[in-house]
């Protein structure tokens, strides 16, 4: 594998260390959490090892995030740290890290308005909807960051490079419009596409190989037809993150209807079932035409990947950057992916797939 990749352009930014959550809240209790700082030592350690030409994201200011963001979530991530911290929770009562809980929903809502609570502790609930995406300090600085390297690799796209790859962390795909969960904040893979339509690029299209359903970003593009959305993931509907979206009759609205197309995949799905599913969107995006790629690569549906029950191999990664790199230019925006041992291997074996696929 190595030298595949030689010279593939890794963008990314120092950062993206920053952000600590410090485990997740699940079922009500806090756990270690597995979406950690050393994966982007990992992976930035292995590219450097196959020879990728590493390169620094540069800042791109608010108005992208705000092209697919509400305001209002924007300026919450900004914020809510410091607000956080000058209201007393870490100091005075042991609260070290931003946890929402109170949320709400249409249930408690009844018909009544959104309203805006002063308090800090009951806004974190209006955006962020679970309790296992946490945010203490710096992590809007790795926030920020991920989003600028996202940008910096659309960017060279937009300007020529077949391929490039940005090494987002937090990972990004389940951030929506207004809303934060599933260890993303902004959603990355969404802003890039939306760079690349602003940079000229009438139809994007975004594929979405993350273990878990990109809800964000289906929410973010659902009713619109120049970009794209299309994902293979593990069922929703049994029983997997997250839960609510990601079933195979979403299939977009208004001018966005057939523009949008989920691939559920059962447990213990290997590579041939997961490359068959990858292929009938690789079948939409070539018959819808399209200027420039997004994939949302997350390889946490590796078989050693803690957080999914799908089996794709090494070799699987391989041959879905092929079958993506085919449709065109690729922005390649880093997702999930968990297992810090096999991590480096897998997002590799998918570079060099994309590589080759889009000669
Ligand atoms: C970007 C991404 O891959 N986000 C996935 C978030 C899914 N997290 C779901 C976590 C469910 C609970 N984790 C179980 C841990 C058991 N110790
Ligand atoms: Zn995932």
């Amino acid at each position: 594998m190595k030298g595949m990749i030689a010279g593939l352009p890794v963008v990314w930014s120092a950062d993206c260390l920053r952000h600590d959550p410090a485990g997740e809240v699940w079922l009500g209790v806090w756990e270690p959490g597995t979406e950690v700082r050393q994966r982007a030592s990992v992976l930035l350690d292995a590219l450097t090892a196959a020879g990728a030409a590493v390169t620094d994201a540069r800042p791109h200011g608010d108005a992208p995030l705000l092209a697919v963001h509400d305001a209002e979530l924007v300026e919450h991530l900004a914020t809510v740290w410091s607000r956080w911290e000058a209201s007393g929770y870490p100091a005075s009562y042991g609260r070290t890290r931003v946890v929402p809980y109170v949320f709400p929903t249409p249930g408690m809502l009844a018909g009544l308005p959104p309203r805006s609570p002063t308090a800090v502790h009951a806004r974190a609930g209006r955006f962020c909807y679970d309790t296992m995406t946490l945010i203490g300090p710096g992590s809007w600085e790795a926030i920020k960051a991920a989003a600028d390297a996202a940008l910096t690799a659309a960017g060279l796209v937009a300007s020529g490079a077949p391929v490039a790859y940005a090494l987002c962390r937090p990972p990004g795909h389940h951030a929506g419009p207004a809303g934060y969960g599933g260890s993303c904040y902004l959603n990355n893979a969404a802003i890039a596409a939306q760079a690349l339509r602003d940079a000229g690029a009438g139809r994007v299209a975004i594929v979405d190989i993350d273990a878990h359903h990109g809800n964000g970003t289906q929410a973010i593009f659902y009713q619109r037809p120049d970009v794209y959305y299309g994902s293979v993931h593990v069922d929703p509907g049994a029983g997997w993150f997250p839960h609510y979206a990601g079933f195979a009759d979403e299939r977009g609205a208004g001018d966005g209807t057939g523009a949008n197309r989920n691939m559920p995949l059962a447990q213990g799905t290997g590579d041939a079932g997961w490359l068959a599913a990858l292929e009938v969107i690789c079948a939409d995006v070539a018959e819808r035409g399209c200027d420039a790629v997004v994939v949302s690569l997350g390889v946490d549906a590796a078989a050693a990947d803690p957080e999914s029950p799908l089996e794709i191999s090494a070799d699987g990664y391989r041959r879905a950057g092929e079958l993506i790199g085919a449709l065109g230019p690729v922005v390649a925006v880093q997702e999930g992916g968990y297992n810090l041992l096999s991590l480096g291997t897998l997002v590799v074996a998918a570079l060099a797939g994309l590589a080759a696929g889009v000669q």
